[in-house]
Order: structure tokens, then sequence, then C-alpha cells
């Protein structure tokens, strides 16, 4: 007779096929305490097959634990989380494929979700196509289509197509290129002026020619994981919050309309990779970005609503108080000469960034804004919006596991 391994003789279900299970459990800071539940596993034979750890996100100096062990039978699994219960603070069983409220809006859980979003751009509005400086002239709008045609094909994992800009998009790159980087040291953020060089340096950055998408992915990738995906327009704030959650960002690959190259409403290459990527490549940054992303994922259509106002404010309009001056972190005003200038000036209206009335104020999007919010400092931004983000009403909590590119449930906050 051949021997069977010793933990199989503790299966008594025998319609039980092995689980994959994982368990959440957090402990106080305190010597031995991780020690104390993996000794009570040890000592029902189970083997983990993985373990993580983080800071808990509910109570300082906690720390969340996820481990994972093929279950032999649900009484496994109970046992386990009762004798957990007697050494941890929370027990949570995260069973694989965890049950979500059917009221819950569908979102992506595998980055190959992300292709369904290809087609599913909003048309420009009507507001945007009537102020659109291209929406009459036919070359342009043929060439548009060309290029979103590449977005529209796009799927994960394969290489971004290059494009071969013509002198007329090139010159409309080196106008707002030449111009941008005469504001820079004054009116961006440090973190904008930390990484611009080395875009210079690694990516092809520089008056005459346009980054490529590719190269500028692969460089995001080595600094914070965060990587492109070419869209061919605007997203629903839904979809375009969701792909941060993975650390995606959608961009689009065309150029704006070369009547007008110091503004416009929409998102271009020129915002893209003038005004996002920089903060991109910030490991904090990325972090705050994900939270909103993470956030997203299955939130009602109301909190949908306030997350993308918060980014607006944020990701896109944002500016932050540096020494004693005030700076620009937000995208749309590093990717606009008009506006960066406007924006520090007397003009506008400045508030103080507060999450909860972030999220309730209104605001143009084919116009400068005539509000902005400072954050007192970039870090305390990313604490506020993460702060805002842990009390929205969901009745599970997502984190997103990097080494399979998925997102994992957990049934509780
Ligand atoms: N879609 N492609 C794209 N790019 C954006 O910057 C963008 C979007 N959809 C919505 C959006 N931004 C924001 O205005 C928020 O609603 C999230
Ligand atoms: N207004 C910005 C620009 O001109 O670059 C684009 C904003 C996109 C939301
Ligand atoms: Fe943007």
């Amino acid at each position: 007779m051949t021997s069977t391994p010793g933990h199989l003789h503790k299966c008594t279900d025998a319609t039980f096929t092995p689980v994959k299970t994982t368990i959440h459990f957090s402990i106080t800071d305190k010597v031995g305490a991780l020690d104390e539940c993996l000794a009570a596993i040890k000592a029902m034979n189970i083997s983990l097959s993985r373990i993580e750890s983080r800071p808990s996100k509910t109570a300082d100096w906690d720390y969340d634990f996820f481990v994972d062990f093929d279950a032999a039978s649900a009484e496994q699994v109970n046992d386990v989380s009762k004798s957990l219960e007697k050494l941890a603070k929370q027990v949570h069983v995260v069973g694989t494929g965890a049950d979500l409220p059917e009221s819950t809006p569908w979102f992506p859980r595998k980055m190959v979700d992300l292709d369904t979003f290809a087609d599913k751009v909003l048309e420009m509005g009507e507001e945007l196509d009537a102020d659109h400086p291209g929406a009459k002239d036919a070359v342009y709008r043929a060439r548009r289509a060309e290029i979103t045609n590449i977005a529209k094909q796009y799927k994960t994992g394969q290489p971004i197509p290059h494009i071969e800009y013509t002198p007329v998009e090139t010159e409309t790159w080196t106008t707002v290129f030449n111009k941008l980087i005469t504001m820079f040291p004054s009116y961006a953020c440090r973190e904008h002026q930390y990484v611009f060089p080395l875009l210079i340096q690694n990516c092809g950055y520089g008056p005459n020619s346009i980054p490529q998408l590719d190269g500028v992915s692969k460089f995001l990738k080595d600094c914070t994981g965060f990587t492109l995906r070419p869209v061919m327009g605007l997203l629903t704030s839904r979809d375009f919050l969701n792909g941060l959650a993975f650390r995606v960002f959608h961009s689009t690959q065309y150029i704006r309309h070369h009547s007008k190259p110091l503004y416009t409403p929409e998102p271009d290459v020129c915002h893209e990779l003038l005004g996002h990527v920089p903060l991109f490549a910030n490991p904090d940054f990325a972090d705050f970005s994900q939270e909103i992303g993470l956030a997203s994922l299955g939130a009602s259509d109301n909190d949908i609503e306030r997350l993308a106002t918060i980014y607006w404010f944020t990701v896109e309009f944002g500016i932050c108080r540096q020494g004693d001056q005030l700076r620009a972190y937000g995208a749309g005003l590093l990717s606009s000469f008009g506006e960066l200038e406007y924006c520090l000036s007397d003009k506008p209206e400045i508030r103080p960034f507060e999450p909860a009335k972030v999220a309730a104020q209104k605001y143009p999007i084919t116009d400068y804004q005539p509000v902005y919010f400072v954050a007192e400092s970039f870090k305390d931004a990313q604490m506020r919006v993460r702060e805002f983000a842990n009390s929205l009403a969901r009745p599970f909590s997502v984190r997103y596991n990097a080494y399979t590119e998925s997102i994992e449930i957990l049934d509780s906050k």
C-alpha cells in the first residue's frame, strides 16, 4: 500500500475537493504575535502556500496578514478561523470567488478584463463638439480615426504600436513643449520637476518629436508599476477609474488641433505625456491614484461621481503648497500653458482641500476652472483621499494582487 500524506487522513468530508482559501487576520504590533498564529495553523497540520502582510488601514500599528492554503474541508476552514480568533484581532475567511451583493455593478477582476473598455468610449459631448477646434477639419478627423483605431484593436499585453506623427502634429507638440518648459521651473510641483529630466534622458522627451507611448509605459513600469494603455477617447468615469486600480492609465495617442495648441478641453498626447506621466512616475502619487481606482471598483453610481470629482480636483487640476509657494500638480494644468499661468494668478478662487467638500463641487470641463483646491502638501492630499475612500459605503473591500494582476475581494472592511 502506498502511504498517503498525513493531512489527507484528516479529510472527513468526502464531497469536498481541496479549495484554495484565503484567511485575513489582523494583529497588534507585539513581539511573537504572528508566530503564535502560525503555530496554531501548524498544529492543524496545514501547509500554507502564501503569506503576505501590510500595515493595517484601519488601526495604526496593527498589521494585516493574508494566508492561503488548500482547505481539505469546510470544517477545516472553520477550525482554522476559530483558532485564529483566539489570537488575532479580526479574522475573515476570504472564500475563493467571494459572493458579492447582487446590486454590485460589474467591475474588472483581471487585467484582461480591461480589454472590454476598448470601444466603450463616450462620444464627444455636444458642448465639446461645438467648441472643438478640429470639429470642422475633415483631415484632422480622419487622422484621429486612424490613430484611435490602434486603441480599438489593442489587447492586454501587446506592445503599444508606434505612431509616425506628421510634421503638422510634431509642430503642435514643439509649440506646446517649448512654451511649457519655460513655465515648469516656477509653476510645476517639485515631483514633476524631478522626473522631467529623466523623461528627457530615457523616453525621448524633447521639442523635436513626440515620445512614443510604448517607451514611456516601460519607463513608468520600472518607476512605479504603472503602465499605459492606448484609448480612443474619453471613457466613462467608472471605466477610467477602474483602470487605475490595476495601475493602468488609459492614454490617448492623438494630438490636439494645431489651431489651438495652448488649451484643449480634451485629453490628448500632450496632456498625457507632459501632464500625467511625470506624476505617475512618483511612488506616492502612484499609490494615491491606485487608491482612488480601488475605491471605484463596484462603487455605486453616486460614489463614482464623487470619486471622479475628487480625481478631477487632484490628479487633473490639483494645486499644492510647497514651501511658501503654490505649485501645480494636476495634469490638466501642467499641460495647458494658458491655464497653468491662470491657476496661480489671483483670478481663481482657492480653497483648502477637504475631500468631502471637493466631492460635491460642480465644475466646467471646457473652460478654466473657477475654483481650485490647494493641498497643504502632496502627502496630505494622499492621506485625506485615502480616508475619504475608506469612508464610502461598500459592503466589501478589495485589494490588488500584483503577482496575478487581479483583484481579490475581501468580504468585509
Ligand atoms: N477618459 N480617456 C480618458 N481620460 C481621462 O482623463 C478621463 C476619462 N474619463 C473620465 C475622466 N477622465 C475624468 O473626468 C473623471 O470622470 C474620472
Ligand atoms: N486643458 C488641458 C490642456 O489643454 O492640456 C487638457 C485637460 C484634459 C482634461
Ligand atoms: Fe487627464
